[in-house]
């Protein structure tokens, strides 16, 4: 055992950062890596992690103070450390100060605060890039702060970039208008990639090439962000771009709160986007009205429970325990997730959960409990259907489009959405949002998880052509490259497995619509016709729907004529 002092490491240009969350306390364990405070600047937040894994025996900082690099954050006991380990470690071992941006950091290196690049900016077309954003790699854009059209200082910020340990705002490194945006929610950038191209209003090139820090309002600083007044705030749904990789937010603001960017760290951040929470619309309970996990936490509670009060109403009601007890009867008052050594039974390996899959897990699970789902199974005749689709993909060979089964079971969906418009609908409190087009999602298996691109306007386009695009968009899928937009406005989704096997099964809604269709690999059965038994292809159909918006009958009969028009498409045209 040696005590190590965990110190700052290189946080890059910053002098000083402000403490503004203590993620550990005395006898917490931590391992390597693991974040042990959140540091501030005005432009960024980042988490400093441990160099060791240890025991934590003494903080040495407390909420406020001012840290940089070099500061002690914490004493830890640290097992097996040979007699020569170095009494003090920075907090992350890589940056070190001779080669800052060679090895992997989780902290926010040099320029963690983006500092603009000196660019002159003349009259005319300017480019403005990423500058050196330390050793980040592929940051995901989580808000954009600036449309076309803005007229833009120097150093004001235009986008915000999220790593898994800090945010950081990027500013421009020249003053003009915003001609074009090259960049969207959910992208990824990189040093040097184009971010807008602005109009340049020969402004004096001299305050570019000063560091950013106080130069512009910070995204987090409630203070700050009320003198932004020309960053639009983007709802709460638009900045979570990977959660809607499955689904929406169930509680979705219809209007952006303005003036008030969501004033939290990057793990809360993180924890609130896999929660499908909209920062926006808490109130944060910590130093200077930052959002804490708790206030996610309490805010997630009070939306299971039905409750869309604010959350300091929220806060006072009665705890799922009170209400299990007998209370209010609502809440989910569940014992903890079991904690088992598997090791004691055998060998075993850990693996972390793809990206995808704790965000789609994160919708699911909350689509799983929120929605009163019920499953009707049923069987479609698409004996002709099946012929006619392998004979126009004889004819169409030279097309090069392979026409799918699914692209008719889009179009179906489509035909039995106009007749069933309560399937075509989202809730929204007590009122119905009943919606006039027909965008239809698809999941799509990915080695990395589960994504649900959308057909838009499926009602406008031929077989063919939403052949041609679901083709696309799968092979985006496959390849990690859908955007936010390939995945968004959908208003009812098919999750095929013909291609795999199975029978029936019951599929999760995708919130906020109201009903999925799961299908199964067809397969030839005996169907009696009145006089004998005929071999006859079937495809077996399950719906999943949203028992407050749609009745049993109503379900069994789109079931029935979404049958009905793969065993006969020519339904559609009465
Ligand atoms: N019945 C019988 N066979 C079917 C069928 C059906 N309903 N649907 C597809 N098939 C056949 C196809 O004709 C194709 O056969 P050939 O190669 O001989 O032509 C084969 O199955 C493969 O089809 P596919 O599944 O690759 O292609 P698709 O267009 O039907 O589906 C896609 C594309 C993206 C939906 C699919 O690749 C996929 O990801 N499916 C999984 C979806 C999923 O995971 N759902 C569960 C979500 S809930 O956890």
């Amino acid at each position: 055992m040696a005590l190590v002092d965990i110190q700052v490491p290189d946080i890059g240009d910053f002098d000083e950062v402000t403490v503004i969350e203590l993620l550990v306390k005395p006898g917490d364990t931590v391992t390597a890596e693991q974040s042990l405070i959140t540091v501030e600047s005005d432009k960024a937040s980042m988490e400093i992690p441990s160099s060791h894994a240890g025991v934590v025996k003494e903080i040495k900082v407390k909420l406020d103070d001012k840290v940089k690099q070099g500061s002690v954050v914490l004493t830890l006991e640290v097992a097996g450390a040979a007699e020569s380990e170095p009494k003090q470690a920075p907090a992350q071992a890589a940056p070190a100060q001779a080669a800052p941006k060679t090895e992997a950091a989780s902290v926010p290196a040099p320029a963690a605060q983006a500092p603009a690049p000196a660019a002159a900016p003349a009259a005319g077309p300017v480019e403005v890039r990423v500058p050196d954003i330390g050793d980040f790699k592929d940051v995901v854009v989580i808000e954009v702060l600036v449309k076309t059209g803005d007229t833009v200082k120097v150093e004001q910020s235009l986008i915000t970039v999220e790593s898994d340990k800090a945010s950081m705002e990027i500013p421009s490194s020249t003053a003009g208008v915003i001609k074009e945006l090259k960049v969207k929610l959910g992208d990824t950038v990189n040093i040097g990639d184009l971010l807008a191209i602005l109009e340049g209003s020969a402004a004096p090139a001299a305050a570019a090439a000063a560091p950013a820090p106080a130069a512009a309002p910070a995204a987090s600083s409630p203070a700050a962000t009320a003198s932004a007044p020309a960053t639009p705030t983007p709802t709460p749904s638009a900045a979570a771009p990977a959660a809607a990789a499955q689904s929406q937010p169930a509680h979705e603001p219809t209007v952006a709160p303005q003036g008030s960017l969501p004033h939290a760290s990057p793990s809360v951040r993180k924890f609130a986007r896999e929660l499908g929470v909209p920062l926006a619309e808490l109130k944060g309970s910590g130093p200077k009205g930052r959002i804490t996990q708790d206030d996610v936490q309490a805010f997630t509670k009070a939306v299971m429970a039905g409750d869309t009060r604010t959350q300091a109403q929220a806060a006072k009601a009665p705890a799922p325990a009170a209400a299990a007890s007998g209370g209010t009867g609502v809440g989910l008052d569940l014992l903890p997730w079991p904690k088992v050594d598997f090791t004691k039974f055998g060998p075993v390996e850990r693996q972390p959960l793809s990206r995808i899959k704790k965000i789609s897990g994160a919708n699911l699970h909350r689509n799983w409990v929120m929605i009163p789902h019920v499953c009707n199974h049923d069987d479609a005749d698409i004996t002709e259907l099946e012929a006619f689709r392998v004979q126009m993909n004889k004819e169409n060979e030279k097309l090069g489009v392979k026409i799918t089964m699914l692209a008719f079971l889009i179009k179906a969906s489509v035909a039995a959405l106009k007749k069933f418009p309560q399937f075509n609908a989202s809730l929204d409190g007590d009122q119905l949002v009943l919606k006039q087009y027909f965008n239809i999602a698809f999941a799509a298996d990915t080695p990395n998880g589960l994504v649900v691109p959308v057909i838009k306007d499926a009602d406008k386009k031929g077989i063919i052509q939403i052949s041609q695009e679901m083709g696309e968009l799968a092979k985006k899928a496959r390849d990690g490259k859908l955007g936010p937009a390939d995945m968004q406005g959908a208003c009812f989704t098919i999750s095929s497995l013909g291609g795999i096997g199975g029978r029936y099964f019951t599929p999760i809604i995708n919130a906020p619509e109201v009903a999925i269709m799961g299908v199964c690999k067809s397969r030839i059965e005996p169907v009696w016709d009145g006089k004998a038994f005929q071999p006859r292809l079937m495809q077996p159909l399950s719906l999943s729907w949203d028992h407050r918006v749609i009745d049993g009958a109503a379900a069994a009969r789109f079931n029935a004529y979404f049958g009905q028009v793969l065993a006969d498409f020519r339904r559609i045209f009465l």
